[in-house]
Formats: structure tokens, sequence, C-alpha cells
């Protein structure tokens, strides 16, 4: 992850210094840098949702892989989903004491970094489902919605499943 993180600074750097002397040129363009530059690409993989017990339906927790093949870093800033009432950014960690906690992400928003990834997963970062709306049932679905600082909105569909996919 260390490495990655700073490959991706790296290269945002070499974009930043190449960009200004490819504006200058005589129309000699460098076509994948600018629309690299312009168009960060978000995908989502391995999202999944934890089934909730009929017994203790309340709140959902959903794992993901976001990568970002752009040059530039972007940031998941909120999500919504009709399957609960409100979505939070959560981390989970362990205590002073040893004990599991989650929290709110600091500063609010989860950072993928260009050409790298931000994993989404158990005792980790998440996306908590707040008041969910019926308990999830493994083998069914529900669309969420991600909102990111560069690219905009997309909305994936999340399995819900009893266990971590493969
Ligand atoms: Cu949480």
């Amino acid at each position: 992850m260390k490495h990655i993180r700073w490959r991706g600074v790296l290269l945002l750097v070499a974009v930043v210094l190449v960009l200004p002397a490819c504006a200058g040129a005589t129309g000699e363009e460098t076509p994948a840098a600018q629309s690299d530059t312009l168009q960060p690409t978000i995908t989502i993989e391995k999202a999944w949702s934890r089934s909730t017990p009929d017994m203790m339906a309340g709140s959902g927790i959903v794992y993901m892989t976001i990568n970002n093949s752009g040059s530039q870093a972007d940031r998941l800033i909120a999500t919504k989903s009709p399957a609960a009432a409100f979505c939070e950014l959560h981390e989970t960690s362990m205590d002073e004491n040893g004990v599991m906690r989650m929290r709110g992400v600091k500063g609010g928003s989860i950072e993928v970094p260009a050409g790298g990834s931000a994993e989404l997963e158990p005792a980790g970062l998440h996306i908590m489902l707040i008041d969910l709306k019926t308990p999830l049932e493994s083998g069914t679905s529900f669309p969420l919605t991600l909102k990111f600082e560069q690219a905009g909105e997309m909305t994936i569909e999340v399995p819900v499943m009893e266990f971590a996919p493969e």
C-alpha cells in the first residue's frame, strides 16, 4: 500500500511538471496524459455487504476496493442508498485496551491515490448503512451511490453475502 501511494504522488508530480510544457508546445499534444488528468478513472471491485441477522436489523456494512487509474488522486466524500436512512464512512481500529472500535473517517472522506486504490475491508475502512429499511438477506442486492470529489457520482449494485468473496 505504501509504495503504491508513493508511486501515485510521484506520478502526480510528474504530470504537474509536464503539463505546462505541453500547453506551451506548438500543437504537439500528449492526449493520453491530458485526458487522464481531466477524467480520473474510478472503478469499483469486490463490493459486498454482510447479511444482517433478522434479530439485529438496524445497521449494515459495505466493503469494496476502489481503483483509480487516473493521474489525479480522488476522494470518496459521500454515499447514499435507498436501503438505509443514511450512510457514513467509517474506520475500525483497535483502541488502547485492545477493543475494536469504529468511528467516522478522519477528514470525513476516503482518499483514492492516483494510480492506486483504497481498500474497504473487514477491520478497516467501510461504509456503514444506518437505519436499514429491512434486514439485508444473503443472495439479494441493493443500489449504493458513491460520490467522488473528482469523478462525481456513480451508482453500483451491492450483493449481500454471508462471507467475504474470494
Ligand atoms: Cu461502521
